[in-house]
């Protein structure tokens, strides 16, 4: 009642009488005040986490699931006549992040507030964040994505910083989001901006003037870095993100009473992957600017930044020549030059240089250096980056590394996406497993349960009928209820080899043409973006396009296999997907997934992994045990040893296999050639043919091989729900309530 009172005071009339838009706006209005009330600032030391991504995904239901309103608001608008789920679709997505990184970023920040830590999250407000996705002739064809008006939660303050770059000083202005946990209090994602920016200059998809940063700072999220004005525009974005934080953490830490000596006493400095780096260079500056001398400044910020590394990759590993920052950020130059030199000073090896002989800084080495912790994101990925990729360093500073294995919230990933499931789980154990996600294992009872087991393989079918309506709904998409969702949903890369994938679809393609058709009948989703500069990846992404319409328009194949690709994959896509999803595809190419999440993502929601060794699954398995999971493929050790001799060659696997052959012809045969286009195709099949980076002809028969396993186990259906529930109850480890205790255990050192 009294919700209704106050939703209806929002709207002025009775709920019944309003528009769904008048309703979200009214609902969002009291969400504010409700988590404003929560708004805290108790916690002498704070923690900032600051991102170039934050995948927020949408805010309103996940808000009142954490305010503990979710359920009643949900009857009383249905007492009225309205349905929540139309109500939540009018929210538009906020489009700050792209994958992992960003998605991780903001789990990380609704399990801060759910365990009561004072902290928050820092970052840039992309006013047409990562670009849209459209498909159009087979392509990705990428479009503005102007998310700003349709989502409401932003609110502008009166904070700015004035932030100055070699040829001009810019005023910030800082918006803040409201991040409220689930049962406790409210932090906040506060993102800078400028009044300037100019939507008006993108034209033409997402092209613009990229030298006119006064308008183009916050338009896009990673603008095209693969000319020499993107690679600027994106330092101009990183030093504007960290030159405002920095002054905001002082600002704030000497309200609470810091003499700036005592800094890490009052803050810690969480540094996602290197976008934030040059926080430390501007931090020193602005201490010293403040009286401290150089190396106490350079000491009190050392023992306040820690870097967490989210990839092994070397393009992710930014490197920005020292004329480029010459430019751009002159007044860090010096600093970060007295950096080089101290440690040149101390060390020989030349390895690792923050500045190298090609006068080229290295921004992970500032962060390994000048950082008091490097943390990996799941056990393999740190062993990695102790024993190769960041080996020398490990050797000078062992005390500062450590594991962090990735987590997700469930309060998004589970009681929002999948409520039969929850309400499931909570008949069966109650809902202590809410507040402590270890509680899942309680669920290990109901294995040898034929009902529960049912009702298991229930929930999954309602699911995929629910994603089916939604997408016949939104994209026009036909699923086959009664086939097996087979679903690889993640950025289009290739070491994620999606391509892989689309050869098993042209394999079984085949297989059916021939007459071996299988016992159930199968649908391969995917949904993935590619990074609008990446030619190959959306090759990739032409030839699952071609394969859709091959496939799903052939009368023999389809009624056993269906190719979908969906539009525009982002969180809310997720989030109807992974509950409806089968078999869960994380297939690359071992020891280049640093973690993966969507991985734990699918398994809480029941879904048996289809995976290598890699990142996160290594732990996966080890929680399920063989019986329920299905590895293959190459182990990291024998990955990385090819590289290292560098002995890997392509066709020795495709000359000699002639399934291999016959399927990779296949992306140039007459078939594919009518539909798709030709330019694209060769360049697709060269590529994999002669180069093959990521090795996909390596595991490709024992990924065809392992996934036909996986499909005959599922005709055996009882089988199959004990391995999903052998999944769900040993997902509790991944909750990120887990991930950020440890943080604050070994790293930040919140205090209560
Ligand atoms: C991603 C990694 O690719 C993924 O394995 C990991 O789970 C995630 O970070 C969170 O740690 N990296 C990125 C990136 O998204 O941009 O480097």
């Amino acid at each position: 009642m009294k919700l209704e009172m106050l939703v209806s005071e929002k709207l002025g009339k009775a709920i019944s009488e309003s528009s769904n838009q008048e309703i979200y706006q009214a609902l969002m209005a009291v969400v504010q005040d409700m988590a404003e009330q929560k708004e805290s600032n108790a916690g002498k030391k704070k923690v900032y986490y600051v991102s170039a991504e934050f995948l927020i995904g949408k805010l309103l239901s996940n808000n009142m699931i954490n305010l503990g309103i979710y359920e009643d608001v949900r009857k009383m608008l249905a007492a009225n006549g309205k349905d929540i789920c139309e109500i939540e679709e009018i929210e538009a997505e906020p489009s700050l992040g792209n994958g992992g990184l960003g998605r991780l970023a903001a789990c990380f920040l609704d399990s801060i507030a759910t365990l009561g830590y004072n902290g928050a999250g820092i970052g840039l407000n992309y006013h047409l964040g990562l670009f849209q996705q459209k498909f159009a002739d087979h392509m990705q064809k990428e479009t503005k994505n102007p998310w700003m008006d349709r989502s409401g939660w932003l609110k502008r303050t009166d904070v700015g910083f004035p932030v100055s770059f070699g040829n001009m000083t810019l005023q910030s202005v800082m918006y803040e989001i409201l991040v409220t946990g689930y049962g406790n209090r409210t932090n906040k994602l506060q993102l800078f901006d400028i009044d300037s920016v100019d939507e008006s200059i993108v034209q033409d998809g997402i092209s613009f003037d990229k030298k006119e940063i006064a308008k183009n700072l916050t338009l896009f999220l990673y603008p095209d870095d693969s000319d020499e004005d993107g690679r600027k525009l994106r330092i101009y974005q990183q030093y504007f993100m960290v030159s405002n934080g920095a002054q905001l953490i002082l600002k704030e830490c000497e309200a609470r009473g810091c003499n700036l000596y005592d800094l890490p006493d009052y803050a810690v400095i969480q540094i996602n992957d290197t976008h934030p780096t040059m926080i430390i260079p501007e931090l020193i500056r602005l201490l010293i600017a403040r009286g401290l001398s150089v190396d106490d400044a350079i000491d009190v910020v050392s023992r306040t930044c820690a870097y967490t590394n989210h990839t092994i990759l070397a393009e992710a590993l930014e490197k920005w020549p020292l004329h480029y920052l010459q430019e751009i950020v002159p007044q860090l130059v010096p600093i970060i030059e007295i950096l080089d030199d101290k440690v040149r000073r101390k060390y020989a090896d030349e390895s690792v240089a923050v500045i190298d002989r090609n006068d080229v800084v290295h921004m992970a080495h500032i962060d390994i250096h000048y950082g008091f912790s490097v943390n990996g994101v799941a056990a393999l990925h740190t062993q990695i980056l102790k024993e190769t990729e960041l080996h020398h360093f490990y050797q000078l500073y062992p005390e500062k590394f450590n594991n962090k294995t990735n987590g997700i919230t469930f309060r998004r990933w589970l009681f929002h996406c999948n409520p039969l499931l929850a309400d499931q789980i909570t008949e069966w154990i109650g809902d202590g497993y809410k507040k402590d996600a270890a509680e899942l294992k309680k669920l290990e009872k109901f294995a040898s349960d034929e009902q529960s087991l049912q009702n298991l393989l229930q929930i999954k079918k309602e699911n995929k009928h629910q994603l089916s309506e939604y997408l016949k709904r939104t994209q026009g998409i036909e699923l086959n209820e009664d086939s097996v969702f087979d679903i690889q949903i993640k950025r289009l890369h290739e070491y994620k080899r999606q391509q892989m994938n689309a050869l098993y679809v042209i394999y079984k393609y085949l297989e059916i043409k021939s007459g071996k058709l299988p016992k159930t009948p199968i649908t391969v989703i995917f949904g993935a973006k590619a990074a609008p500069a990446y030619v190959i990846a959306k090759d990739i992404i032409h030839l699952i396009l071609c394969l859709q319409e091959l496939v799903n328009q052939d009368p023999e194949v389809s009624p056993y296999l269906n190719v979908v690709m969906v539009e525009n994959y982002n969180v809310t896509l997720a989030e109807k997907l992974i509950p409806a999803c089968d078999i869960s595809e994380q297939i690359s190419l071992a020891s280049k997934e640093a973690s993966g999440t969507g991985n734990m993502k699918f398994m809480l929601n029941g879904a048996v992994t289809l995976g290598t060794e890699d990142g996160a699954n290594v732990e996966i398995h080890q929680f399920v045990g063989d019986d329920n999971i299905y590895i293959f493929g190459a182990k990291s050790d024998e990955v990385i040893a090819h590289y290292e001799k560098s002995d890997y060659r392509p066709s020795d696997y495709y000359t000699k296999n002639p399934m291999i052959q016959k399927a990779v012809e296949f992306i140039t045969g007459p078939q594919m050639m009518e539909i798709g286009k030709k330019e694209n195709l060769e360049r697709l099949s060269s590529e994999l043919k002669k180069k093959d980076w990521f090795m996909t002809f390596l595991d490709l028969e024992d990924y065809i091989r392992t996934k036909e396993r996986a499909l005959e186990d599922y005709t055996d259906r009882k089988t199959w729900a004990k391995k999903m529930l052998a999944n769900i109850s040993n997902a509790g480890f991944f909750s990120s309530d887990r991930t950020i205790r440890e943080y604050n255990r070994d790293i930040w050192k919140l205090g209560d």
